[in-house]
Protein backbone atom coordinates (compact mmCIF):
# COMPACT_ATOMS: atom_id res chain seq x y z
CA UNK A 1 0.00 0.00 0.00
CA UNK A 2 1.19 3.49 -0.39
CA UNK A 3 3.19 4.38 2.60
CA UNK A 4 1.36 7.89 2.71
CA UNK A 5 -2.28 5.70 3.77
CA UNK A 6 -0.74 3.10 6.16
CA UNK A 7 -2.87 3.23 9.04
CA UNK A 8 -0.88 4.49 12.23
CA UNK A 9 -1.64 5.14 15.86
CA UNK A 10 -2.60 8.96 14.35
CA UNK A 11 -5.20 6.86 11.73
CA UNK A 12 -8.85 6.62 12.90
CA UNK A 13 -11.38 4.07 10.53
CA UNK A 14 -15.13 6.15 10.97
CA UNK A 15 -17.86 3.69 10.48
CA UNK A 16 -20.34 4.75 10.02
CA UNK A 17 -24.46 3.37 10.50
CA UNK A 18 -23.97 0.13 9.82
CA UNK A 19 -27.32 -0.40 11.64
CA UNK A 20 -30.49 -3.11 10.97
CA UNK A 21 -32.24 0.05 9.79
CA UNK A 22 -30.14 0.57 6.90
CA UNK A 23 -29.54 -3.33 5.23
CA UNK A 24 -32.20 -5.66 3.85
CA UNK A 25 -35.09 -5.97 6.11
CA UNK A 26 -34.52 -2.43 7.29
CA UNK A 27 -36.56 0.49 7.53
CA UNK A 28 -34.28 3.02 5.08
CA UNK A 29 -33.01 0.07 3.58
CA UNK A 30 -29.99 0.49 1.76
CA UNK A 31 -29.28 -1.63 -1.37
CA UNK A 32 -27.36 -3.99 -0.57
CA UNK A 33 -26.01 -2.39 2.67
CA UNK A 34 -24.97 -5.10 4.35
CA UNK A 35 -21.87 -6.41 1.64
CA UNK A 36 -20.27 -3.55 3.75
CA UNK A 37 -20.01 -5.85 6.78
CA UNK A 38 -17.40 -8.24 5.99
CA UNK A 39 -14.96 -5.80 4.04
CA UNK A 40 -15.20 -3.66 6.97
CA UNK A 41 -14.83 -6.31 9.43
CA UNK A 42 -11.50 -6.57 7.85
CA UNK A 43 -10.24 -2.81 7.09
CA UNK A 44 -10.68 -2.75 11.26
CA UNK A 45 -8.26 -5.29 11.52
CA UNK A 46 -5.54 -2.92 10.38
CA UNK A 47 -6.77 0.43 12.37
CA UNK A 48 -5.40 0.87 16.03
CA UNK A 49 -8.46 3.72 16.45
CA UNK A 50 -11.91 2.72 15.84
CA UNK A 51 -14.98 4.68 16.02
CA UNK A 52 -18.62 3.66 15.30
CA UNK A 53 -21.39 5.70 14.49
CA UNK A 54 -25.45 5.37 15.14
CA UNK A 55 -28.11 6.80 13.54
CA UNK A 56 -30.37 7.26 16.71
CA UNK A 57 -33.37 9.23 16.53
CA UNK A 58 -35.91 9.73 18.99
CA UNK A 59 -39.78 8.58 18.20
CA UNK A 60 -41.30 11.17 15.77
CA UNK A 61 -37.98 12.77 14.84
CA UNK A 62 -38.67 16.01 12.18
CA UNK A 63 -35.89 13.72 9.55
CA UNK A 64 -39.28 11.35 9.49
CA UNK A 65 -42.23 11.48 6.90
CA UNK A 66 -44.57 10.62 9.40
CA UNK A 67 -44.09 14.11 11.44
CA UNK A 68 -45.30 15.71 8.58
CA UNK A 69 -49.28 15.22 7.65
CA UNK A 70 -49.37 15.23 3.92
CA UNK A 71 -46.04 14.72 3.52
CA UNK A 72 -44.04 11.14 1.93
CA UNK A 73 -40.43 9.56 2.44
CA UNK A 74 -38.05 11.00 0.24
CA UNK A 75 -40.19 14.07 -0.61
CA UNK A 76 -38.60 17.09 0.96
CA UNK A 77 -39.57 19.72 3.29
CA UNK A 78 -38.04 22.88 4.69
CA UNK A 79 -37.11 23.02 8.26
CA UNK A 80 -35.79 25.87 10.62
CA UNK A 81 -32.17 25.27 9.00
CA UNK A 82 -33.16 24.41 5.04
CA UNK A 83 -34.15 21.78 3.41
CA UNK A 84 -34.36 18.32 4.80
CA UNK A 85 -35.68 15.17 3.12
CA UNK A 86 -37.89 13.34 4.70
CA UNK A 87 -37.60 9.07 5.54
CA UNK A 88 -39.09 6.68 6.51
CA UNK A 89 -39.34 6.14 10.18
CA UNK A 90 -36.02 4.74 10.55
CA UNK A 91 -33.31 4.15 13.63
CA UNK A 92 -35.52 5.07 16.36
CA UNK A 93 -33.45 5.03 19.61
CA UNK A 94 -33.15 1.41 21.64
CA UNK A 95 -35.01 -0.50 18.73
CA UNK A 96 -34.08 -3.24 17.04
CA UNK A 97 -33.90 -0.90 13.77
CA UNK A 98 -31.47 1.17 15.55
CA UNK A 99 -28.77 -1.80 17.02
CA UNK A 100 -25.12 -2.51 14.85
CA UNK A 101 -25.71 -5.48 12.41
CA UNK A 102 -25.03 -8.43 14.37
CA UNK A 103 -22.57 -8.98 11.69
CA UNK A 104 -19.98 -6.50 12.39
CA UNK A 105 -17.08 -7.59 14.77
CA UNK A 106 -14.84 -4.91 15.89
CA UNK A 107 -14.60 -5.52 19.08
CA UNK A 108 -11.86 -2.98 19.84
CA UNK A 109 -13.46 0.27 18.26
CA UNK A 110 -13.32 2.63 21.57
CA UNK A 111 -16.17 4.77 20.75
CA UNK A 112 -19.87 4.84 19.52
CA UNK A 113 -21.07 8.34 18.72
CA UNK A 114 -24.61 8.74 18.50
CA UNK A 115 -25.96 11.23 15.94
CA UNK A 116 -29.54 12.68 15.31
CA UNK A 117 -31.22 12.26 18.75
CA UNK A 118 -32.34 16.41 19.02
CA UNK A 119 -35.81 15.85 17.95
CA UNK A 120 -35.96 18.71 15.78
CA UNK A 121 -32.32 18.52 14.02
CA UNK A 122 -31.13 15.75 11.61
CA UNK A 123 -27.49 14.60 11.62
CA UNK A 124 -26.02 13.21 8.82
CA UNK A 125 -22.46 13.91 9.49
CA UNK A 126 -20.86 12.68 12.80
CA UNK A 127 -19.37 15.81 13.27
CA UNK A 128 -22.00 18.56 12.81
CA UNK A 129 -25.91 18.43 12.89
CA UNK A 130 -28.16 19.71 10.48
CA UNK A 131 -28.42 23.30 11.71
CA UNK A 132 -24.44 23.29 11.14
CA UNK A 133 -23.99 24.72 14.61
CA UNK A 134 -24.12 21.83 16.74
CA UNK A 135 -21.34 19.89 17.40
CA UNK A 136 -21.14 16.54 17.76
CA UNK A 137 -17.52 16.46 19.91
CA UNK A 138 -16.30 14.00 17.71
CA UNK A 139 -13.72 16.43 16.56
CA UNK A 140 -12.41 17.14 19.84
CA UNK A 141 -12.58 13.50 20.98
CA UNK A 142 -10.01 12.50 17.83
CA UNK A 143 -7.68 15.80 18.53
CA UNK A 144 -7.28 14.99 22.07
CA UNK A 145 -6.38 11.32 21.08
CA UNK A 146 -3.80 13.12 18.29
CA UNK A 147 -5.85 11.36 15.07
CA UNK A 148 -5.16 13.50 12.19
CA UNK A 149 -6.34 11.51 9.54
CA UNK A 150 -9.32 9.65 9.21
CA UNK A 151 -11.21 7.36 6.83
CA UNK A 152 -14.66 6.91 6.49
CA UNK A 153 -16.59 3.51 5.27
CA UNK A 154 -20.27 2.45 6.30
CA UNK A 155 -23.77 3.07 4.73
CA UNK A 156 -24.73 5.39 3.23
CA UNK A 157 -22.26 7.04 0.98
CA UNK A 158 -23.79 9.47 0.05
CA UNK A 159 -25.48 10.94 3.00
CA UNK A 160 -24.06 9.90 6.33
CA UNK A 161 -20.36 9.04 5.02
CA UNK A 162 -20.48 12.11 2.57
CA UNK A 163 -21.57 14.35 5.18
CA UNK A 164 -19.03 13.01 7.71
CA UNK A 165 -16.35 13.08 5.48
CA UNK A 166 -17.18 16.56 3.96
CA UNK A 167 -17.05 17.93 7.52
CA UNK A 168 -13.61 15.67 8.58
CA UNK A 169 -11.77 18.35 6.17
CA UNK A 170 -13.51 21.16 7.62
CA UNK A 171 -12.89 20.09 10.71
CA UNK A 172 -9.08 20.26 10.23
CA UNK A 173 -8.61 16.19 9.26
CA UNK A 174 -7.24 14.78 6.29
CA UNK A 175 -9.97 12.39 5.28
CA UNK A 176 -10.54 9.21 2.73
CA UNK A 177 -13.71 7.21 1.73
CA UNK A 178 -13.27 3.77 1.22
CA UNK A 179 -15.74 3.21 -1.47
CA UNK A 180 -16.62 -0.28 -1.52
CA UNK A 181 -16.64 -0.14 2.18
CA UNK A 182 -19.97 2.16 1.40
CA UNK A 183 -23.24 1.52 -0.31
CA UNK A 184 -25.50 4.59 -1.32
CA UNK A 185 -29.16 5.37 -1.39
CA UNK A 186 -28.87 7.37 -4.47
CA UNK A 187 -31.76 9.79 -4.48
CA UNK A 188 -32.35 11.61 -7.45
CA UNK A 189 -28.44 11.87 -7.89
CA UNK A 190 -27.11 12.59 -4.81
CA UNK A 191 -24.61 9.80 -5.04
CA UNK A 192 -22.53 11.45 -7.98
CA UNK A 193 -23.00 15.19 -6.43
CA UNK A 194 -21.85 13.65 -2.98
CA UNK A 195 -18.39 12.82 -4.72
CA UNK A 196 -18.24 15.81 -6.36
CA UNK A 197 -18.59 18.03 -3.38
CA UNK A 198 -16.20 15.24 -1.48
CA UNK A 199 -13.44 15.85 -4.16
CA UNK A 200 -13.81 19.35 -4.19
CA UNK A 201 -13.29 19.30 -0.50
CA UNK A 202 -9.95 17.05 -0.92
CA UNK A 203 -11.93 13.95 0.04
CA UNK A 204 -9.73 10.81 -0.97
CA UNK A 205 -11.31 7.85 -2.89
CA UNK A 206 -10.23 4.65 -2.47
CA UNK A 207 -10.73 1.11 -2.09
CA UNK A 208 -9.92 -1.21 0.61
CA UNK A 209 -7.59 -3.02 -1.01
CA UNK A 210 -4.88 -0.11 -1.16
CA UNK A 211 -5.32 -0.05 2.78
CA UNK A 212 -5.24 -4.12 3.03
CA UNK A 213 -3.15 -5.08 -0.47
C1 LIG B 1 -28.83 8.24 6.84
C2 LIG B 1 -30.69 9.12 5.88
C3 LIG B 1 -31.25 9.34 7.12
C4 LIG B 1 -27.47 7.61 6.64
C5 LIG B 1 -29.34 8.45 8.09
O1 LIG B 1 -26.99 6.90 7.56
O2 LIG B 1 -26.89 7.81 5.55
N1 LIG B 1 -29.50 8.58 5.74
N2 LIG B 1 -30.56 9.01 8.22
ZN1 LIG C 1 -31.51 9.17 10.11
Amino acid sequence: MPATLRPDANAALIVVDVQNGFCTGGNLAVPDGEAVVPVINRLAGVFDNVVLTQDWHPAGHASFASSHPGRQPFQTTELAYGTQVLWPDHCVRGTHDAALHAGLAVPHAQLIIRKGYHPGVDSYSAFQEADRQTRTGLAGYLRERGIRRVFVCGLATDFCVAWTALDARSSGFDAWVIEDATRAIDLNGSLAAAWQAMQAQGVGRISSQDLLA
